[in-house]
């Protein structure tokens, strides 16, 4: 019966629509006259969220009664963007909604626009999250996510004179028809309190019992994750702190009723807000009681579902469960397993630990040391006496190994231990996370590479090679094509004779369109696509800014979040290089028109991206992009030929705009730092071509698409280390052409230089640490190189030849980009870490 109607409220128009009206009058309350575009999308989320409930209670009924592994990803971000064009295309019923909108008198675009981005997440990792739980469902695994129900997501962006300005996002201002309430799952988790010692009455040993001094509710809402083309729908349950039901009578006895209820209400702080922090360890005592509150409440509901079925059967726990942890944020899990297992459930030591060492797998994102959490001891101790203790007691029984392996190198244990000694002490999360995992994996093969030379190379000497592996990331191609790029995703559909799309999940099959390499219409017809998209990220542009931008030039465009070691002040002081050079030029009476043919194309530079709060060097960064933009753009003599805009608020929704319309985007970051990327993927499957450097997974794109249809530039990873100690020992050369950059803008050509002077002198007197100045050459040569191929396109229809030269690299990327999506990189941790196989349908 439920399939049934699931399959109606898809499929069938009169179904779709009289449950579109119901959910008007009962869910809402209002009436088909008083229907606004948002009312429209709150019923039709509604109807959409009814079809989605019936799979996902199937999906569970199922992977119950199946009783296989689980494997459950924990992530403190999960950046979804919206939900509903995702659920219809993977519902297979976006045609049928937007029919039935349409006899209603609505335009489903334009209802799809109403709704909030779920902005769960920082950037790369939270989103990586997020394709990964649509690659469970659609893969037919058995997965679910565990995260937190933050009231506001990441900050909104406003640039206000050219400065960023935050503002919250509190997105649930209308009631969430996404979320299904659970509020009878209800799991108490305690903080701060003593630990004593007690004797167990049955075995008469001696047993620590842990007497919190806070406790809060953990309690769940859950999100169906539907899977594309499959009824497997998922769960990703993210938990809400809410006080408890007991009230502190001493303080009432006190009289002190105020303090009491506001005691209780700041139990809802713990999931307020989300940390925006991209790449950055801040040792914040609230952001440490967000990850035990997710990780003790995940982990209790993951062994409540054990115990279910398997009672105490402990040996089968790694049979049935596997933790994949989201870089070391949860890393509080390894303990709190261990904690359960001895503490509650009485297991001995060393029997507790070979299980949960079989259950958890680690993921890294970075090597930058400013981003490895290290929790003060006095901080753990504190909030979670008991945990302090079982961390030094892994550690103890863990350096005793180590030890006894090399007992002839002393130095090995003050480098591997969890404990970093020093003025303050603290927990390197990372080694934990090592110790107590199966497996370590980095995000891409350089990452992964370079994790296992560097900082974790000792622990590869103590648990050998075969600890630590690879997966490189993906991205889906349901939500990064076919719903960012209908048009594309509708060409390729029809190139390749697969009317289904069947293409979205067996990515591999891209490689076909290689035969239309040399086919004219089909070429023109790919570029006329390219052009549709630039004319909306156009329309996007305009009415975000105000700037006009003209959809013929190259769209040069760099979004992600705003980092030193990303280098977008590589980017606009090659900008500022070009305007200046271009002013040069035009002042010795070469004429605009000469300038296009001989020397520089007409281009528009299009930034977005937020920064930290707290980041003032990445807030300068994006200042000065705006005063350049302001700049440029008002400069009479100019026109077309240069263009900078910076879009405010870059989110999810904003990216499936922008992604489509690139012709060129930026992944400059200097070798060795940024562990994959994913957004290098998305424009590339966009058939935007890539200037980047040697990073990341750019190696892997590089040489799956091709070295001939990638621009890459800039020193190695493996120079990186000399060239900094270089910089601080003889100092940082500037070379001419970055010196003219420097100059104008001390010149006051951008405003008050002051606000400029930490960012030039970062790199002139502080060890230039991201190595812009060795690199500013080597990246206008890039260009020029790029420029040259891109040069005449759309304009001279003559030179098919020519005009054809870039389409035809885009097209050989699409073409050869399968390898990248997240189907794939789901599959691999399935076979080679989760022991996990798909569950048929
Ligand atoms: C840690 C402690 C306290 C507060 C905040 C944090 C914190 C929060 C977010 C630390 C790191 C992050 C996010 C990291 C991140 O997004 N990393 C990116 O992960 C992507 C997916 O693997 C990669 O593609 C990117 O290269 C990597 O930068």
């Amino acid at each position: 019966h439920g399939q049934d109607l699931e399959s109606k409220l898809v499929h069938d128009r009169g179904a779709f629509e009289e449950s579109f009206v119901r959910h008007v009058e009962t869910t809402l309350a209002r009436n088909m006259y008083n229907c606004d575009n948002l009312a429209a999308y709150q019923a039709a989320s509604s109807t959409v969220r009814d079809a989605l409930l019936v799979d996902w209670a199937n999906t569970q009924q199922k992977q119950t009664v199946h009783n296989g592994k689980r494997v459950y990803y924990l992530s403190l971000e999960f950046l979804m963007g919206r939900a509903m064009d995702n659920a219809l295309i993977n519902l297979k019923g976006r045609d049928n909604a937007a029919a039935a909108l349409s006899d209603l008198g609505f335009n489903l675009e334009d209802v799809l626009d109403q709704e909030p981005d779920a902005a769960l997440g920082n950037g790369g990792l939270g989103r990586l999250a997020a394709c990964f739980v649509d690659s469970l469902s659609s893969k037919n695994y058995s997965g679910w996510g565990y995260g937190l129900n933050y009231q506001y997501g990441i900050f909104k962006q406003k640039i206000i004179d050219g400065y960023q300005v935050e503002t919250p996002d509190y997105w649930l201002k209308y009631s969430n028809p996404w979320e299904i309430d659970r509020k009878e799952i209800q799991i108490p988790v305690d903080f701060y309190g003593h630990v004593y010692e007690d004797y167990d009455p049955n075995s008469g040993k001696p047993k620590k019992i842990w007497s919190g001094g806070e406790r809060v509710l953990a309690v769940a809402a859950d999100f169906p994750i539907p899977g594309y083309n499959t009824d497997n729908t998922n769960n990703l349950r993210l938990w809400n702190a809410k006080p408890t039901h007991e009230f502190d009578f001493t303080k009432f006895n006190a009289g002190d009723y105020q303090q009491s209820v506001g005691a209780q209400q700041r139990a809802e702080s713990i999931t307020a807000v989300l940390y925006p922090n991209d790449n950055f360890y801040s040792g914040k005592e609230l952001r440490l009681k967000q990850q035990y509150f997710w990780v003790a409440a995940s982990l209790h509901d993951i062994v409540r579902r054990f115990k279910k079925t398997n009672k105490s059967q402990w040996e089968k726990f790694p049979e049935q469960v596997a933790i994949q942890l989201n870089d070391t944020h949860p890393t509080l899990a390894i303990v709190e397993l261990q904690r359960v297992l001895v503490d509650l459930e009485g297991l001995e030591w060393d029997h507790a630990w070979s299980i949960v060492t079989r259950v958890f797998a680690y993921t890294n994102h970075t090597v930058m040391t400013e981003a490895l959490e290290k929790w003060p001891v006095d901080l753990v101790g504190r909030l979670l006496p008991r945990h302090l203790e079982i961390i030094y007691d892994i550690n103890f029984f863990f350096l005793k190994d180590v030890e006894h392996k090399f007992p002839d190198d002393r130095d090995i244990l003050g480098r591997v231990s969890i404990i970093e000694e020093g003025n303050e002490k603290s927990v390197r999360m990372a080694y934990l996370a090592i110790i107590g995992s199966h497996k370590v994996n980095g995000v891409a093969e350089l990452h992964s590479e370079l994790i296992q030379t560097t900082i974790f190379k000792d622990f590869v000497r103590v648990f050998g090679k075969d600890r630590f592996t690879n997966v490189t990331n993906g991205i889906t191609p349901r939500r990064w094509l076919r719903q960012a790029n209908p048009q594309l995703a509708k060409l390729i559909s029809e190139k390749l004779n697969d009317p289904n799309y069947e293409y979205l999940t067996n990515l591999g099959n891209l490689k076909k369109l290689e035969k239309f390499i040399d086919d004219d219409e089909f070429l023109t017809k790919w570029d006329a696509i390219k052009f549709h998209n630039k004319r909306r990220l156009t329309a996007l542009v305009k009415e975000e800014t105000g700037i006009e931008l003209d959809p013929t030039v190259l769209f040069d465009v760099q979004v992600k979040r705003i980092h030193e070691y990303k280098r977008q002040q590589l980017n606009i002081f090659a900008v500022i290089y070009r305007y200046l050079r271009i002013k040069e030029l035009l002042a010795s009476g070469v004429s605009i028109d000469e300038i296009k043919l001989k020397h520089y194309i007409s281009k528009a530079s299009i930034f977005g991206g937020k920064a930290a709060p707290g980041y003032y060097m990445a807030k300068t960064i994006i200042h000065l992009i705006n005063k350049v933009g302001d700049v440029v753009n008002n400069d009479p003599e100019i026109g077309n030929l240069l263009k900078v805009v910076f879009i405010p608020d870059y989110n999810v929704s904003k990216a499936e705009i922008i992604t489509p319309a690139s012709d060129l985007s930026n992944h400059i970051s200097t070798a060795g730092t940024e562990a994959s990327g994913t957004s290098n993927m998305k424009f590339a499957l966009n058939g935007g071509l890539i200037i980047g450097t040697v990073d990341g997974a750019n190696v892997e794109i590089t040489r799956e698409i091709g070295e001939d249809n990638i621009f890459l530039f800039g020193n190695l990873s493996e120079s990186v280390e000399e060239i900094r100690h270089k910089h601080i020992y003889e100092g940082v050369q500037i070379p001419e052409t970055l010196q003219k950059v420097f100059d104008s803008i001390e010149s006051g050509a951008f405003g008050n230089p002051e606000e400029y002077k930490v960012l030039l002198d970062g790199i002139r007197y502080h060890g230039d640490h991201y190595l812009v100045s060795d690199d500013f050459d080597l990246f206008l040569d890039a260009h020029i190189k790029l420029e040259k191929v891109f040069g005449h396109h759309g304009g001279d229809a003559s030179d098919k030849d020519h005009l054809h030269r870039w389409v035809k690299k885009s097209v050989l990327s699409v073409a050869n980009m399968g390898f990248f999506s997240s189907d794939r990189c789901i599959d691999e941790y399935a076979e080679n870490i989760w022991n996990i196989e798909p569950l048929n349908q």
